[in-house]
């Protein structure tokens, strides 16, 4: 071989050795959560954080820089959208102001599994890419339904006279029973409640006793309606800058974190046992009344998600929704 070949050969083999480090660099994503560090709604994701810090060593790394302390819940959409951070553990009600029809990930009758074979996960990532340039990974949640906690009874599909302490989830329903509704944060929850500002709220079946909100709190209304959203989302420009093997990773890791909604079941039954030894009431809507609650819920959503996103609403009617 001549010199001048063996120095390029010798050049090119370099740039391999060199170029190889660069692709297999681990990235760091920053991520927050909506949600308090510690409780029942943020362990799923917590739990997320730490699989991927140990099985993405040298691929993905995720910091977990805070809770709603670090940034309000109701800007983490913008936060995650405009690439502030680079991951947001969050519910579309907190982001309804990019995604109004979020609203309608609630009111899908399928778990994340059937979604992800009918083409319903494409739709709700297709919306989250167009309209909050952010990936939707994940969904926690799944099987866990919201009720309405009350220091009143309520022994009808009636709310008049109660004034409610809602987030986008809830304030339809309440309002189409007649109900008045303030909307706070969940960090408002507890001082709205003690101080008589609201008679009740809307809160998933969930986390409810690691608050501190059964201090505040006298009973539940059964039966609970839709299910929770609690999402992983990336901001797209940063999912589009991971390489093939990083993207491959987390999609394992988010199957994985949808995989642990089955364990939802149990963790609602014990929670409904802890909520009962705390002394919480529970005004149980039977017959008529529980077919009207449950119908109510379920078509105010609807008719909201048309109002907000008609463009929308038919296809994701068509794709999340059994009826
Ligand atoms: O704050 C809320 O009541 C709310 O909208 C919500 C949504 C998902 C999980 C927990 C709370």
């Amino acid at each position: 071989m001549k010199l001048l070949n063996k120095l390029a050969a010798a050049l090119a083999v370099g740039m391999l050795f060199s170029a190889a480090p660069a692709a297999a660099q681990e990235v760091t994503l920053r991520a927050v959560t909506a949600f308090q560090p510690g409780s029942t709604v943020a362990r799923p994701f917590e739990r997320f954080v730490e699989k991927v810090n140990a099985e993405g060593k040298g691929l993905v790394k995720i910091n977990l820089i805070g809770g709603p302390s670090a940034i309000p819940p109701f800007e983490i959409g913008n936060a995650v959208s405009a690439g502030v951070v680079d991951m947001a553990f969050v519910t579309t009600a907190f982001y309804s102001n990019l995604l109004p029809e979020g609203d309608a990930l609630k009111l899908s009758d399928y778990t994340m599994q059937e979604l992800r074979k009918n083409g319903g996960w494409e739709l709700i990532n297709e919306l989250h890419n167009k309209k909050m340039n952010t990936w939707y990974l994940a969904r926690t949640g799944d099987g866990v339904p919201f009720h309405l906690y009350v220091n009143k009874p309520v022994t009808k599909a009636d709310l008049s006279g109660l004034t409610l302490r809602v987030t986008p989830v809830y304030r339809a329903f309440f309002e189409a029973l007649n109900g008045n509704s303030i909307q706070t944060p969940p960090s408002e929850v507890y001082t709205t409640l003690e101080r008589g500002v609201a008679d009740g709220y809307g809160w998933p079946i969930q986390g409810i006793l690691d608050l501190g909100w059964h201090e505040v709190t006298k009973a539940r209304v059964d039966p609970g309606f839709y299910n929770v959203d609690v999402n992983v989302l990336l901001n797209l420009d940063k999912w589009k800058s991971l390489n093939d093997d990083q993207r491959a990773f987390l999609n394992k890791m988010a199957e994985w974190l949808e995989s642990t909604n089955a364990e939802n079941a149990a963790i609602n039954a014990e929670e409904v046992k802890k909520q009962a030894a705390a002394g919480m009431k529970v005004y149980t809507l039977e017959g008529a009344e529980r077919e009207k609650w449950l119908n109510t819920a379920r078509e105010a959503g609807w008719a909201q998600v048309t109002k907000v996103a008609p463009d929308s609403a038919a296809r994701l009617r068509e794709k999340l929704s059994k009826n």
